[in-house]
């Protein structure tokens, strides 16, 4: 369902020219407000004057993490600090807290663009809709809960832990939508399963999943697990929290994002050159409507790609293909490059094994070595060595034949590795200390 049908149904000449008015808008604010920019605008030797059509977006200065880091933690705001409401922060693994403020106005767009991503995943008010994010600083909890209270559903703000008592809430209070990390919603299926409960028995149809990276073939695992289609939603902090792009459930590929608050590119990680639609690259996002903190062009390191193919749910918004993980997340083996997700979708080829797995990166010797742990389903544990033998071979090969590497693999017993209650942590790098 459509939350808002005339934006979501821009013609896109007129979404186009919304976005040039309101970028110009953007950059004048900036630029007369946030003196990080000015400094960037004048050491470029331009001035917003210089915007006069969306091509010359590749005119203006990018902006990264570490420049947010850098202005810690009020540096950035474009409002006086009064005209601030709420605050929010993401640790990350390393380094200094990025802080981020939000308007009275920015929690309103906020609350709008969740609920258009969760209608666009099937949420109705008459849904009862679990939110198992966290709560707090992080932006999952409060940003799904916002959405979903805007559509006018009901909202159990479960936030994350107490996993045992969590299938029993969604049992009890007759949740028809979950929404948490998937590495957590599996862990709460998990759990159901123990305490005797199947999500495929409650009346639940609908996951809204996100903050880290999955394959499409875990969205399969999930939706025959669990009886529900699982909808994949995208955002981070900096940009504003949970709801800046999210699949529809017509289509199911490709996430719409909502172009009439931000203005997407594609660039090439290493030069920063834009590239074409459909080729993949970084994502970056400027913030059109962003009182608090407006970003210009800033960098996400998220790896997809944009395609403004029509869409069969007649939303007009560009489409991201499925996250492919982060510039930062690329694993250099022995000067082969792999993605944590590669290896997932290898792994999930295999139906003896669960999606619980772990990627270890060592050196010995000067050699990077790669160890791949990954969790067997209780029938495979029964079955006689032969079998699992056969089986870590056949990864083996399948990892040199599809990654370029060679990879040692364990087969680990059911719940020994670690379960997360928000992120997952699928690599240890243990390069780094040696
Ligand atoms: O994770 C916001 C969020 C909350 C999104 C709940 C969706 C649902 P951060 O903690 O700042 O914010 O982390 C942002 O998480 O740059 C991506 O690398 C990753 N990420 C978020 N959603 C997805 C997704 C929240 N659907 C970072 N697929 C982003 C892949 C995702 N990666």
């Amino acid at each position: 369902m459509l939350f808002n049908i005339k934006q979501e149904t821009l013609p896109r000449e007129e979404l186009e020219a919304l976005q040039l008015r309101r970028l110009q808008n953007v950059c004048n604010r900036v630029y007369s407000t946030v003196p990080f920019y000015r400094k960037r605008f004048d050491a470029l030797g331009i001035t917003p004057a210089a915007i006069r059509s969306l091509d010359d977006l590749r005119l203006l200065p990018f902006t990264e993490k570490q420049d947010l880091r850098d202005n810690y933690p009020y540096g950035l705001f474009a409002v006086p600090r009064d005209n601030i409401v709420r605050l929010h922060a993401s640790s990350g693994t390393t380094g200094k807290a990025v802080v981020v403020g939000y308007t009275a106005r920015d929690l309103e767009n906020w609350a709008e663009m969740a609920a258009r991503s969760m209608s666009a995943a099937g949420v109705t008010r008459q849904d009862v809709v679990h939110v198992a994010y966290g709560y707090g600083l992080f932006t999952g909890g409060l940003g799904a809960h916002g959405g979903a209270e805007r559509i006018g559903a009901t909202v159990v703000p479960a936030s994350g832990g107490a996993t045992k008592r969590q299938a029993y809430l969604m049992r009890d209070f007759e949740a028809t939508v979950l929404c948490c990390t998937p590495t957590y919603a599996l862990h709460l299926w998990e759990s159901g399963m123990t305490e005797g409960i199947n999500f495929r028995d409650l009346p639940l149809r609908i996951g809204c999943f996100g903050a880290e990276p999955w394959t499409e073939a875990m969205r399969q695992d999930m939706e025959e697990k669990m009886g529900i289609d699982a909808m994949n939603i995208y955002g981070l902090s900096e940009v504003m929290g949970p709801g800046v792009a999210m699949e529809c459930v017509e289509e199911k590929k490709g996430l719409h994002l909502w172009e009439d608050h931000f203005l997407p590119e594609i660039v090439d990680p290493a030069t920063g050159n834009p590239l074409p639609p459909g080729e993949e690259g970084e994502l970056v996002i400027t913030t059109l409507t962003k009182e608090g903190i407006p970003l210009i062009r800033y960098r996400t390191h998220d790896l997809t790609s944009l395609d403004y193919t029509p869409c069969k749910c007649g939303r007009t918004h560009v489409r991201i293909t499925r996250l492919a993980g982060r510039t930062d997340d690329m694993l250099i083996i022995r000067g082969v490059n792999v993605f944590p997700q590669q290896i997932e979708a290898i792994l999930m080829e295999c139906p003896d094994l669960t999606p619980n797995y772990q990627i270890i990166v060592d050196r010995a010797n000067n050699l990077d070595t790669l160890e791949v742990c990954v969790e067997m389903n209780d029938e495979l544990v029964a079955d006689e060595i032969r079998k699992l033998q056969e089986l870590e071979g056949g990864l083996k090969k399948s990892f040199k034949e599809f990654l370029g590497v060679t990879a040692k693999v364990r087969l680990m017993q059911p719940h020994s590795i670690e379960r997360s209650e928000g992120k997952a942590k699928r690599i240890i790098d243990r390069r780094q200390d040696k």
